[in-house]
């Protein structure tokens, strides 16, 4: 059976929840699919996060590798298409690391292309209402890095990062949100769709 490794983040940033962390356990809790999922949260440290999920890697030996993080103020769902090898941190990280100008992973290359059908995903998010893009920047804190270490960290495996914007029940006042219901949703659909293949749409992306 197929295994698939789904992440999300502790809260960071003054915050005490993670919708990530939420959409992530709601979906392992209710999953009745046909693969094997492995669910945990990382906490919001650049060398925990990494090495943590090297190590469930080493353990699962995943054939896919979903990890998914906040983006706060966003408005829809985001599929990462590319992680770079940077890390660049506004804020210090859950052990007060702020690397700055570093790279992830020493000698690695520049920026390593998600490996999931982002298209395919996107569409199918699109189809079922959900607000979603396929976005070029997954930033260079600790969800990039996380996003560059698992296009490594499981060889031949899918891998790729999923941006969520913050749920209705944990964003901050004034701040953009999408109903809890439907970030779980939406991580259950990339579950669905990940062994999918891609699809080509004409014209490309519209940026
Ligand atoms: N979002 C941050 C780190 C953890 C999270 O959920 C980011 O986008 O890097």
């Amino acid at each position: 059976m197929p295994v698939i490794l789904l992440t999300g983040f502790g809260p960071f940033d003054g915050a005490t929840r993670n919708p990530s962390a939420d959409a992530v356990e709601a979906v392992a809790a209710g999953y009745d699919g046909p693969h094997t999922l492995v669910a945990e949260t990382l906490p919001v440290s650049f060398a925990r996060s990494a090495a943590r999920l090297r190590e469930l890697a080493e353990e699962h030996r995943p054939d896919a590798v979903i990890a998914t993080g906040l983006a706060g103020g966003s408005t829809r769902v985001a599929v990462e298409r590319v992680a770079v090898n940077l890390m660049d941190a506004r804020i210090p990280d859950d052990d007060g690391a702020q690397p700055v100008d570093r790279p992830s992973e020493e000698g690695g290359p520049a920026a390593r292309f998600a490996t999931l059908p982002v298209k395919r995903i996107v569409r199918e998010l699109q189809d079922a209402g959900i607000p979603s893009h396929a976005s070029l920047s997954a930033g260079s804190y600790v969800c990039n890095h996380v996003f560059y270490t698992a296009l490594s960290a499981a060889p031949g495996a899918r891998a790729g990062f999923v941006h969520l914007p913050w749920s209705t029940s944990t964003a901050p006042d004034g701040a953009t949100a999408l109903p809890d219901v439907e970030l779980l949703r939406a991580v259950r659909i990339v579950v669905d769709h990940v062994f999918d293949d891609e699809e080509r749409t004409a014209g490309g992306s519209i940026w």
